[in-house]
């Protein structure tokens, strides 16, 4: 079954250099909301350079409708692949995104943290660390891209082995480039919570404030001058 399951992510998933996918291995590590769920599929798509670039000192609508495209392609993506892995017998859900009923949060504005951590399903794949605010840094695209997931109740093997700790090494370009100033600096690894190295609220109110500013509303926290500067995406 792991073979047919890879040789349907190879058919399905475009050969075009603008996407990564990985198997994960998730034992013990979901919310009990997934029970039977052990195992998941981590998948990247790269997010367009030209736009990316433009953000390096401030958000603007170009990546504000990047960022919702991207939502809704990777919707589409997930929500097939986990329609034809279940037509070969295997239980699979396609996580979205960005969060919805599934895996949100009751205690969400207390916490700013939902059931479900896309970038713990990416490590667990080998496609990537944390990097310093807190993102997703991939090894082939850096933090340019957006991540969707599937969880399977198939025991798959990864293809790669997990990453467990970062890359970041000394860099610290967006620590200092964060207008909110919301990471410390601190390299993260499978024992280091987020909290202790990054500041989800300060990052969060000054998304805000950069979102109005540039697109007029302040409901999608848009910011992502951090991905932007990150050494390890740019050309
Ligand atoms: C809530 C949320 C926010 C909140 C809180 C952000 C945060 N970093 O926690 C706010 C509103 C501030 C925010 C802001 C942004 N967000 Co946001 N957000 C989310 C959301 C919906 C949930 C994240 C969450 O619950 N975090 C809780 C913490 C505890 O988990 P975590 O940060 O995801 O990761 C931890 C675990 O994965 C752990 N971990 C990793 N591997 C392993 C392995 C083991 C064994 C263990 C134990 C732990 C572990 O390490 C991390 C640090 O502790 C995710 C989508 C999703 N469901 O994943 C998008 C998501 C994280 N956001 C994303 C983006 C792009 C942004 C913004 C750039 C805004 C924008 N769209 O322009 C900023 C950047 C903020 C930043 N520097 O991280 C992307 C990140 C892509 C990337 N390259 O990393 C995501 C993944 C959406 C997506 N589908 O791609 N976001
Ligand atoms: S999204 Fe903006 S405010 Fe948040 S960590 Fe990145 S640079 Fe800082
Ligand atoms: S800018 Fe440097 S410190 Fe920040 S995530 Fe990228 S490599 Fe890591």
């Amino acid at each position: 079954m792991q073979s047919k399951i890879v040789e349907l992510m190879r058919q399905t998933v475009p050969d075009d250099g603008q996407h990564i996918w990985g198997l994960a291995d998730l034992s013990g590590l979901l919310h009990e909301r997934f029970k039977g769920y052990s195992y998941g599929i981590s998948i990247g798509r790269k997010l367009d350079d030209a736009i990316i670039d433009s953000i390096i000192t401030g958000t603007n609508m170009e990546y504000y409708r990047l960022y919702k495209e991207t939502n809704v392609y990777l919707l589409g993506l997930v929500t097939n692949l986990a329609a034809k892995i279940n037509a070969l017998g295997v239980r699979s859900l396609a996580i979205t995104p960005t969060s919805n009923q599934l895996y949100r949060s009751p205690e969400y504005t207390r916490t700013l943290r939902h059931y479900f951590s896309h970038k713990m399903v990416g490590t667990r794949a080998g496609l990537g660390w944390i990097g310093k605010s807190d993102l997703f840094v991939s090894v082939k695209f850096g933090p340019r891209l957006r991540l969707a997931s599937i969880l399977v109740d198939f025991p798959l093997k990864p293809l790669e082995p997990t990453i467990d700790s970062s890359r970041c090494g000394k860099c610290n370009v967006c620590v200092e480039a964060c207008p909110a100033r919301a990471a410390t600096g601190k390299l993260w690894n499978i024992k280091v919570d987020r909290d202790e190295f990054y500041d989800a609220y300060k990052c969060r109110d000054k998304a805000k404030e950069i979102s109005l500013a540039a697109t007029g509303q302040n409901k999608d926290e848009i910011c992502g001058i951090c991905i932007a500067v990150c050494p390890a995406g740019r050309k």
